[in-house]
């Protein structure tokens, strides 16, 4: 049986542009993990190379997020117009499975353990079912990844990465998680054995990625007593490795520092905004305002890139706010590379609900616009034009040349724990990349008003498919 896994992609300029980055979808190795052995499988990931859709498979798997649905649909189409059987699964397919299911053979809304064996045994008897929902036993299920399948010539920064747990404890409410996972993690013992055992190193740039990891989970500190744990498992193993995880960890200077020794010299926080009063709209209370700096010199000080998530566009931001944001930044001591987004109200959070009942979707939003670079929502203290302009030129005053050496500057002589400089070196250029989402001075970014992809346009009005409207 030939199975093929595809990660699509489209950028956030809507121009046919590729973005190879460290971080990439971990799904189509994950599901090719639980195919059976005799299978010949490939995996694309759209987002580092083109799909061969010429290519012969029998049975296909997509993955995608919310705003490559139009995407993700004419590509099934076209693969089902030759005969090949498509499979969604994912949070947007979990969500939509009515809407999915006119686009693909199968759908499936559980965890991909307990379904992915249970559409191939189908499959190969003839008798594929359009809904699968079966439940598993949790992150006990999670089986190995095909790590040996993962082509790093397609992309030569990528990182492997491996999950320790799923889920999340808090409930802030523009996440997708809330309200849909619990938090649940695996043995400690097997993701370090699978580390040990499993995991196909990135040899690319003279051996600079080799021994090093990400943990894709979406918070890896959702519990401390298992982070602990964790940590000590790795530190005689001397791997180096990145991760996300929530404020209240960071707060914790003997963890931080444990997870220093461990081989951690990366983590991602989101810190979603620097004013308290947004802070208050997203639900996020272990977001501290007053220990931001504080937070920072520790993790740095221990040996630890920082990098934190920023927000625009929530109900707390004002002209005021947003316009000494650049400042607010300069006044910390380390400069942190920080990710900039706009509120993105998915459909499945609590803030989407919020949003539809007043009537604060803007008109005209389909999936496509869901992508966390478009505004979808009417803030309540911007207008829509004031929203995008603030958020723009965030991206222009925080991607530049003169703080990649402001970052330099501040940052490469706070540790001489192994490894650390390297990896501060190696980040640079990701802060020039915060620019990349608005690199089209055709686009608007605000949802209903923004053409999608040429191509995907042509190609929805050739198989008459439409739009899937959110308001
Ligand atoms: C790598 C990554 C990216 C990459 C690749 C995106 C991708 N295709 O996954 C890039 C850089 C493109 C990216 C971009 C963004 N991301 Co991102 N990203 C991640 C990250 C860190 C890891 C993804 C991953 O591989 N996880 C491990 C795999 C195994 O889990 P998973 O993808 O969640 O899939 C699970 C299920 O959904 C399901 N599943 C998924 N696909 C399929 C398919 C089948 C057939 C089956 C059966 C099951 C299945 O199985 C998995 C196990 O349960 C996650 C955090 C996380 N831990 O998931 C965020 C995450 C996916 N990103 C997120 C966000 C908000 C963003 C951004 C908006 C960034 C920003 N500005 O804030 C952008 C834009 C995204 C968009 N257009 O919607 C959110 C949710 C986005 C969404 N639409 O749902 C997440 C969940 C983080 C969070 N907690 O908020 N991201
Ligand atoms: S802390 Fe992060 S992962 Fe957890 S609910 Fe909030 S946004 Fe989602």
């Amino acid at each position: 049986m030939r199975i093929a896994v595809l990660s699509t992609y489209t950028h956030p300029t809507r121009q046919p542009i590729k973005e190879p980055s460290v971080m990439q979808s971990a799904v189509p190795e994950l599901i090719a993990g639980l195919c059976p052995a005799e299978a010949e499988i490939e995996l694309y990931n759209e987002k580092e190379c083109e799909i061969p859709l010429d290519r012969h498979w029998d049975l296909v798997f997509f993955s995608y997020l919310h705003s490559y649905y139009e995407h993700t649909k004419v590509l099934s189409t076209l693969l089902r117009q030759r005969g090949i059987k498509t499979v969604a699964g994912g949070r947007h397919a979990g969500h939509f499975a009515d809407d999915a299911e006119l686009w693909f053979d199968a759908v499936i809304t559980g965890e991909p353990e307990p379904n992915v064996p249970q559409v191939i045994a189908d499959f190969a008897k003839g008798t594929l079912q359009k809904r699968y929902a079966l439940t598993g036993n949790g992150a006990e299920d999670i089986q190995p990844y095909r790590w040996d399948l993962i082509d790093y010539s397609h992309n030569r920064i990528r990182l492997p990465g491996i999950e320790a747990s799923r889920g999340c404890p808090f409930t802030c409410n523009f996440c997708v998680l809330t309200g849909h996972e619990k938090y649940r993690f695996r043995p400690v013992e097997t993701v370090v054995n699978e580390i040990e055992t499993r995991m196909t190193w990135n040899k690319n740039w003279f051996g600079m990625f080799d021994n090093t990891f990400i943990f894709l989970d979406n918070n890896l500190g959702g519990s401390p007593k298992y982070l602990r744990a964790l940590c000590e498992a790795l530190i005689p193993k001397k791997r180096i490795w990145g991760c996300a995880l929530t404020f209240n960890i960071l707060r914790d200077e003997e963890l931080v520092r444990l997870m220093a020794k461990a081989g951690c010299r990366y983590i991602y926080t989101g810190l979603e905004s620097l004013n308290p009063e947004s802070i208050d709209h997203f639900h996020k209370g272990q977001n501290k305002i007053s220990e931001v700096d504080e937070v920072i010199r520790r993790a740095f000080n221990n040996g630890i890139l920082l990098s934190f998530g920023l927000l625009v566009g929530s109900d707390g931001d004002t002209n005021h706010y947003l316009q000494h944001l650049p400042e607010y930044l300069a006044d910390l001591k380390y400069f942190s590379i920080t990710f900039l987004g706009i509120v993105c109200p998915y459909p499945e959070t609590p803030i989407f609900a919020q949003m539809q009942n007043e009537g604060r979707l803007l008109p005209g939003t389909c999936s496509r616009d869901y992508d966390g670079y478009t505004l979808c929502h009417r803030p309540k203290q911007l207008t829509t034009s004031e929203t995008v302009e603030h958020f723009q030129r965030l991206c222009r005053e925080l991607g530049t040349w003169g703080n990649i050496a402001r970052h330099y500057a501040t940052t490469l002589g706070s540790s001489s724990i192994p490894q650390y400089k390297k990896v501060i070196l190696a980040s640079g250029p990701e802060i020039v990349s915060i620019r990349n989402p608005i690199r089209n001075a055709q686009r608007t970014y605000i949802a209903g008003l923004d053409e999608i992809e040429d191509w995907d346009r042509k190609k929805l009005v050739e198989l008459q498919i439409p739009r899937q409207m959110l308001s």
